[in-house]
């Protein structure tokens, strides 16, 4: 992990303008000017994707200064627990909580950990709004569409590139999946989040957590970035109109700050319209900052499945009028993050992960079809989709608080599976997990496998390595492969999270990001996924804390 990044250059102090009212609440302790901009610019890369940039609480805890501050009396919460203060909030800092926050006494100094558990004892300062003209001010068409060109220029299988994100580099590697050759390094936003692929194939759009997308068009013999926009000073999600005469047409992205969704044209990225997500609950309380967390387009209707974490809303937005733009409003659990497709590619399910449910939306009816409760924080990525021996179709997702993978039952319209109906949306099995920390599962329909990983995990020996079960005997332990080791890089100090388990398009090779620190060798380390052993090591100077990988037809065709 890093100790700095790209937020500490002057692009990202002009795209994150944080020159905020810096109120000071009542008694907290005080910083200088200096320390406050240090400490907004970490609480930026480190904090605010879990409590929020007001610090409200979502996956992380309430920060407001009514609950951090040192009380001076040694004044009691409700339920008996003390203020926490600076001392109380070093060592949560430094050594995390059972409750899933990380430790980050390797990724902060001791001087960096004392300012942030003062800095966040005072009032969170208030980025400024994004609007459609601050996004038209910074869309770049670099290639307009006629300029491009009109078939593919290069001879590489564009159905077997992965997409991988090197975080702290701000760069996006191309890499060509038949040869496991590096094709292409691309400057992109800050940590990319997720990659998606356009309906044809050609194109790669990347969301960065600064809010930077960019379209990176693969028919030319390099690819080449087409054009660029910004959608606010934080996001996590981006998706492709995709339904049958709309291939392509739109672009949507989703951001945590401001909380709003934004709609470009699909091959230029220029700017259409801004819609806010701030409004009420499924508690009807308001909340000032209900973030975009992951958003899918349907195939079954013109319309995209929008998240909203804060109020627990999922949003079908149907996109075939934007001007008159219908969304129906569902009603699910708070915190909603990531998801994935049900095998039917009819059901979207989605981890409310702080209330510990998953939702699972039937896209046909646009109503809720279930809210599944589950193990703690739940985590899936876009999760894993098999038949199971004894239950039928189940969807997947592993947890971030607890030692295990649930497997629910998914339901189908094929006649075959009829005799399953009574387990549907239930959880059917839960797969035990040496331990928690789990953030991905995968599995392919041509494999007998299923991977899970477990980068979250503070024990380096499962944090560095993945774990395999057998689909056809789930209750056979699963296997530990160590990725660390297997990648034959020298021991580093700090841990290598072995993340994001990914399949080749064939579905025989699984790739594993292995993700260490900005100044150590990361690797990717590939395996067969037959006989379980190394295949290749991809270990370059430019692979650079890589995390998520985003295999192109996998990714096109929702194959997980
Ligand atoms: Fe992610 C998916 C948000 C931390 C790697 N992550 C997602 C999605 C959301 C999200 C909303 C779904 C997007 C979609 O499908 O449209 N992630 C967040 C956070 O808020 C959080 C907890 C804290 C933060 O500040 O960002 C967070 N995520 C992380 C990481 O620490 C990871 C491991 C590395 C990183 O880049 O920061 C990470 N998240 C990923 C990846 C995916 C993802 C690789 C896509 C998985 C997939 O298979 O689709």
């Amino acid at each position: 992990m890093q100790k700095k990044g790209l937020f500490g250059s002057a692009l990202a102090l002009a795209i994150l303008p944080l020159a905020m009212s810096s109120a000071w609440a009542a008694d907290a302790p005080k910083l200088t000017a200096e320390e406050m901009e240090k400490g907004k610019l970490i609480y930026f890369e480190r904090c605010a994707g879990c409590h929020g940039v007001l610090r409200k609480g979502a996956t992380g805890k309430n920060l407001e200064p009514h609950w951090t501050k040192t009380a001076p009396d040694g004044t009691k919460l409700e339920g008996g627990t003390l203020k926490l203060g600076t001392e109380r909030l070093e060592k949560i800092i430094s050594y995390g909580t059972e409750g899933g926050m990380v430790n980050y006494d390797d990724i902060l100094t001791k001087e960096e950990i004392n300012l942030m558990a003062r800095y966040i004892q005072n009032e969170p300062p208030i980025p400024p709004e994004f609007s459609l003209k601050d996004m038209k001010d910074s869309w770049k068409l670099l290639v307009p569409v006629k300029d491009r060109p009109t078939k593919q220029m290069n001879k590489v299988n564009l159905k077997n590139v992965f997409a991988i994100t090197l975080r702290d580099a701000g760069k996006l590697a191309l890499v060509d999946g038949d040869t496991h050759k590096i094709w292409k390094i691309l400057d992109t936003g800050y940590a990319v989040h997720i990659s998606r692929l356009s309906a044809s194939g050609r194109y790669v759009y990347t969301v960065g957590r600064d809010g930077l997308t960019t379209i990176i068009d693969m028919y030319y013999e390099e690819p080449t970035t087409v054009a660029t926009v910004r959608l606010g000073s934080d996001a996590r999600s981006v998706d492709t109109s995709k339904f049958k005469g709309y291939e392509d047409k739109y672009l949507i992205g989703g951001t945590y700050w401001p909380p709003q969704y934004s709609i470009m044209d699909g091959e230029t990225l220029e700017p259409m319209k801004i819609v806010s997500t701030r409004g009420n609950t499924v508690d009807g309380d308001y909340h000032p900052e209900p973030r975009v967390a992951s958003i899918v387009a349907s195939l079954t209707k013109p319309e995209w499945v929008v998240n909203v974490k804060e109020t627990g809303m999922i949003l079908l937005v149907d996109y075939s009028d934007i001007s008159n733009l219908k969304t129906t409003t569902i009603e699910s659990a708070k915190f909603l993050h990531d998801g994935g497709w049900d095998a039917s590619g009819r059901y979207f399910m989605v981890a409310a992960n702080a209330s510990n449910k998953v939702a699972a939306v039937d896209t046909k009816t646009g109503k809720l079809a279930a809210l599944v409760d589950t193990a703690k924080i739940p985590h899936p990525g876009r999760g894993a989709n098999f038949v199971h021996p004894e239950f039928g179709p189940v969807w997947s997702t592993g947890h971030l608080g607890d030692a295990v993978v649930s497997l629910i039952s998914t339901a189908s319209d094929d006649p075959k599976f009829a005799k399953y109906k009574a387990n549907n949306w239930k959880v059917v099995q839960e797969l035990k997990m040496p331990g928690a920390g789990n953030l991905f599962v995968k599995t392919h329909p041509k494999s007998k496998n299923f991977w899970a990983d477990a980068p979250m995990n503070p024990e380096r020996e499962l944090a560095e390595a993945v774990f395999v079960f057998d689909k056809a005997d789930l209750k056979k332990e699963p296997i530990r492969l160590d990725v660390a080791k297997d990648s034959g890089l020298p021991e580093s100090k700090a841990i290598r999270r072995a993340v994001q388990p990914e399949y080749n398009e064939a579905g025989d090779e699984v790739w594993i990001s292995l993700w260490g620190g900005k100044t150590d060798q990361s690797a990717i380390v590939i395996y067969d996924d037959k006989t379980l052993k190394v295949k290749k090591v991809i270990t370059d100077p430019a692979i650079v804390t890589p995390t998520g990988k985003f295999n192109v037809y996998n990714t096109m065709h929702d194959v997980y």
